[in-house]
């Protein structure tokens, strides 16, 4: 075990608290359950009723599109009234608010996009309207500013510039980090990958795009990545593989947690749930990887549920991570795990391949027993066995 984890307290009842850094968005607990084939199965819930239902359950915090906090269109009196409202809550709960971000995807002026509509007022638009709740993001404490690109994509092949359009999305993303550093805000932007759904064919759709795109941007170190499991579940790829590099970049700034069963509809389960493996190797990762930041959650209770499901399945997402945490350390302290990682090898991975000083030269004249290494097994059977155990409960 690592410094890092040795701060985060797991006590063996599983009850999250305010040192776990657990967070959900207003429109996680919030959803109706409106889906395209049916109307809302549960009323709306008041944001500031919401912060005070967190709390009680041990979140930390609480993150916000505009558009969840103050209805499209309102007028100054009422935007003030309800961020009043909303704040009380805050200072009454002591929520913080980690993290926001714009809705640019709900009315239907979005309907082609937002900052890469090709219609060019809307994106003045769209840029108008981030440029507000930054403002409100920063007095609110935030510290991370997501952008979710949901209809920047293109479902016709001939009707969308793909180039043009990622001119205009680092164009966006330029002005928006010149604004920030102007204002001398504390926040950096998260860039949340997504393949697909709402549009055909979404911009930036895995985690790898996003890190090769910020590379183009002027001011990179301001921007990395909020990614989701299922986004990268749904796109075939290994979640935790997709999380382990953007940690390596330096790009894992905020995390959207929750759960998917394979490539299909974003089913955004609650986290602990679909792949249960992967569940367990991400927050492995979290935990021991140098992860520092909020475990926000991103999911959404089930429209069959009642407004009891719906604080039952949030307060599971953050138990189920704390099982998780529990399950990591429990593997990593198996004295048995250890020796197999090492029959494995997986320690070898940690030392450079050429030694100290070694030359090439030294490296040309080594030769490596063909026959002895292509036959030695490479002992992960047993290791990945070890690792199914601590997850089935059997050791
Ligand atoms: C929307 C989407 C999420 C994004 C949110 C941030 S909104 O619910 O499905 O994945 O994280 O804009
Ligand atoms: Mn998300
Ligand atoms: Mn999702």
């Amino acid at each position: 075990m690592d410094g890092h984890s040795d701060r985060r307290t797991f006590v063996n009842d599983y009850t999250p608290r305010p040192e776990h850094k657990f967070s959900f968005g207003l429109w996680t607990v919030g959803w109706p359950g409106v889906d395209p084939f049916g109307v809302a199965t549960r009323e709306p819930l008041d944001p500031a009723y919401t912060v005070e239902r967190l709390a009680e359950l041990g979140a930390y915090g609480v993150t916000f599109h505009d558009d969840d906090l103050i209805p499209f269109g309102a007028g100054d009196s009422d935007r003030s009234a309800r961020i009043a409202s909303f704040r009380k809550a805050l200072d009454s709960t002591g929520l913080v608010v980690p993290m926001a971000t714009t809705n640019l995807f709900t009315h239907p002026v979005f309907k082609d996009g937002a900052l890469t509509s090709n219609d060019r007022d809307i994106r003045r638009f769209a840029l108008r309207k981030v440029l507000r709740n930054i403002d409100l993001a920063a007095e609110l404490g935030a510290k991370t500013y997501v952008l979710w690109g949901g209809r920047e994509g293109a479902e016709s092949g001939v009707a969308k510039d793909v180039r043009a359009a990622l001119d205009r999305y680092r164009e966006a993303l330029n002005i928006l980090c010149g604004y920030v550093r102007e204002q001398g805000y504390d926040i950096r932007f998260a860039l949340e990958p997504k393949p697909n759904e709402p549009r055909g064919d979404i911009f930036l759709p895995t985690i790898g795009h996003a890190i090769a795109f910020i590379g183009e941007l002027d001011e990179p170190d301001r921007v990395g990545l909020n990614p989701e499991v299922g986004h990268e579940q749904m796109a075939g790829m290994s979640v935790v593989h997709g999380y382990a590099q953007a940690l390596w970049h330096g790009k894992l700034f905020h995390i959207d947690l929750n759960g998917q069963n394979g490539p299909r509809y974003d089913q955004d389960l609650r986290f602990g749930n679909g792949d249960v493996k992967s569940a367990f190797l991400l927050v492995d990762l979290l935990e021991h990887g140098g992860y520092d930041g909020p475990r926000h959650f991103d999911f959404k209770p089930a429209r069959t549920e009642d407004e009891s499901g719906v604080w039952s399945s949030a307060k599971s997402c953050m138990r189920n991570y704390l099982i998780l945490a529990e399950k990591a350390r429990a593997f990593r302290a198996d004295p048995e795990v250890a020796e197999a990682l090492r029959a494995a090898r997986v320690d070898q991975m940690s030392l450079p391949t050429l030694a100290d000083g070694e030359s090439l030269a030294d490296l040309r004249a080594e030769e490596l027993d063909l026959a002895e290494a292509a036959v030695r097994g490479a002992k992960v059977e047993q290791l990945d066995q070890l690792f199914l155990e601590h997850l089935y409960g059997t050791r």
